[in-house]
């Protein structure tokens, strides 16, 4: 045996071990990458694009971002999205999963002004997709309000039901006869439980009492279903289309065997995940927040529970509103149980009614982003704890990705990464009998990354932002996924679906 047959023989025998499935994708399932309006775009304020609350957050508190920066120009796909969608045709995606930035079709965030340039730019997008045999995945909401709907208490008020489900309705109208798969929200949880309270905060980087993150979730879940309505008795019928919501969690790990960390662990699944799904899939906020919320509010001497309670018909208006589960996921937590309901010295805080601590396992391979680390066995018990909870639902992965520092157009741990979640997902269909539907890579390009900047890199393509062109350079995991989608195989011969 000469030297490359043994070098060969060993990668082969290597990859095996480390359990990568040679099961093929069921001949239907759909494989597509994903991208955000704010991370992708620019052109902030150009052709009557209104101002956003990340175009302010950035601007006000550069000194909150990583690098001062911001997403003026970031990878300048509303000039270069001919070539964006060239690089997505030779990927071979079944779809692009991408966002519709509010205040670039309504600049006040209300339907008396459309911008009509922004209106022709995303037909454009979404013509170009459909011509080159795209499916173009459309979210109306990816975090970016417009900051005039925001300065009015944003997701905190009321009144946005009725605006965006306006905003909702226009969209349907505009591009339904191109887009067939709506989102309404990108992570509620994000923008909610991130944004009002706690050290990671995202804008508008308030820090207010627990009310406002229920009153978040409370806000979001009737605008979501009134767009999914609005969807149902105007547009379903004539526009064939389906429409869904995307959420997001951590798969949670008890941190030990003892009942109260196994407690902790349906805690932290039920005030997260199940804070927003149950509403959506079972109806109402899930019992647990119900009666934990109301035992806290009432020793803290709260009048009532600070989280609102859903009258019959509301229960019965959002139940149901969702074509297919839109989940997405990236990593695993450790928990422990931390806080007794009746321990209320805490300031009433949305963490302390969870009442959970969550840590890492420092052997689980770290990212570029403190909080991702490889764990691809909680990927596949969020499949099934998701099949399980919520009635078998089919099951979109909307998002999946990981971070480095981008200075490499060599990736491997992002290859590992990939086969890893992907064999665990292969589990979760073939063994479990999870109905997953599809899946999608964040991100096709490195991007801003929030509060991150462009310290963490999350794309199959890296773009060069210090060249004007934003010159777009495919790493080897594009390659990598390239070859997934046209072999639907994660190894070079897989077993026949
Ligand atoms: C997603 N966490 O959000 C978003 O949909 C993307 O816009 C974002 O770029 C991507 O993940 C990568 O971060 C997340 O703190 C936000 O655990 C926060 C968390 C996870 C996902």
């Amino acid at each position: 045996m000469n030297m490359k047959c043994s070098v060969i023989l060993l990668a082969f025998t290597v990859s095996y071990a480390s359990g990568i499935s040679n099961r093929s994708f069921p001949a239907d399932f759909k494989f597509g990458v994903t991208t955000a309006a704010y991370q992708i775009e620019g052109g902030w304020n150009e052709d009557g694009k209104g101002e956003s609350l990340w175009d302010w957050y950035t601007h006000t508190y550069p000194d909150r971002i990583q690098g001062g920066t911001n997403a003026d120009v970031t990878c300048d796909s509303y000039h270069k999205y001919k070539e964006d969608i060239e690089i997505l045709k030779d990927l071979g995606v079944n779809f692009y999963r991408l966002s519709i930035a509010w205040s670039r079709i309504l600049p006040e965030g209300t339907v008396n002004h459309v911008n009509q340039a922004g209106v022709d730019y995303y037909r454009t997008v979404f013509q170009l997709l459909i011509d080159n045999g795209i499916v173009p995945v459309v979210t109306l909401y990816h975090w970016d309000v417009p900051l005039t709907l925001s300065e009015i208490g944003g997701w905190t008020n009321p009144l946005l039901v009725d605006y965006f489900a306006d905003y909702a309705r226009l969209a349907f109208e505009l591009f339904g006869d191109q887009v067939k798969q709506w989102h309404t929200f990108n992570e509620p949880q994000s923008f909610c439980m991130l944004s009002y309270q706690g050290p990671l905060r995202k804008a508008p980087g308030y820090d207010l009492p627990a009310e406002a993150v229920y009153q978040c979730n409370y806000v979001v879940l009737k605008a979501h279903a009134k767009a999914y309505h609005i969807y149902d008795d105007e547009f379903r019928q004539k526009q064939q289309g389906n429409i869904s919501i995307v959420l997001v969690a951590h798969w949670k790990e008890p941190a030990s065997d003892s009942d109260a960390d196994k407690e902790g662990q349906n805690l932290a699944l039920q005030f997260e995940m199940g804070l927003l799904a149950n509403p959506i899939f079972n109806g109402n906020w899930p019992q647990v927040a119900i009666d934990r919320v109301a035992e806290r509010s009432k020793l803290e001497g709260y009048p009532r529970s600070r989280l609102p309670e859903f009258t019959q018909e509301e229960i019965d208006y959002i139940k149901g509103t969702a074509d297919y589960f839109g989940l997405n996921h990236y990593t695993t937590e450790l928990v422990s149980f931390a806080y007794n309901v009746t321990n209320v010295t805490e300031y009433p805080s949305f963490d302390a009614d969870r009442g959970v601590l969550r840590t890492t396992d420092p052997s689980w391979p770290q990212s570029n982003m403190t909080w991702l680390r490889s764990v691809p066995w909680g990927f596949r018990k969020m499949l099934n704890w998701i099949d399980q909870s919520y009635g078998h639902p089919a099951i979109l992965v909307t998002e999946n990705g990981w971070a480095d520092d981008g200075t490499s157009r060599e990736d491997p741990q992002r290859i590992s990464y990939i086969q890893d979640y992907l064999t665990a997902l292969l589990e979760a269909i073939y063994d479990d009998g999870v109905n997953v539907i599809g899946y999608s890579q964040w991100s096709i390009y490195d991007n801003f990354e929030w509060l991150s900047g462009y310290m963490a890199k999350f794309g199959l393509v890296y773009v060069d932002f210090s060249s004007p062109n934003r010159t777009r350079t495919p790493k080897s995991s594009y390659y990598y996924y390239q070859k997934i989608i046209k072999t639907k195989c994660l190894v070079d011969t897989c077993d026949a679906a």
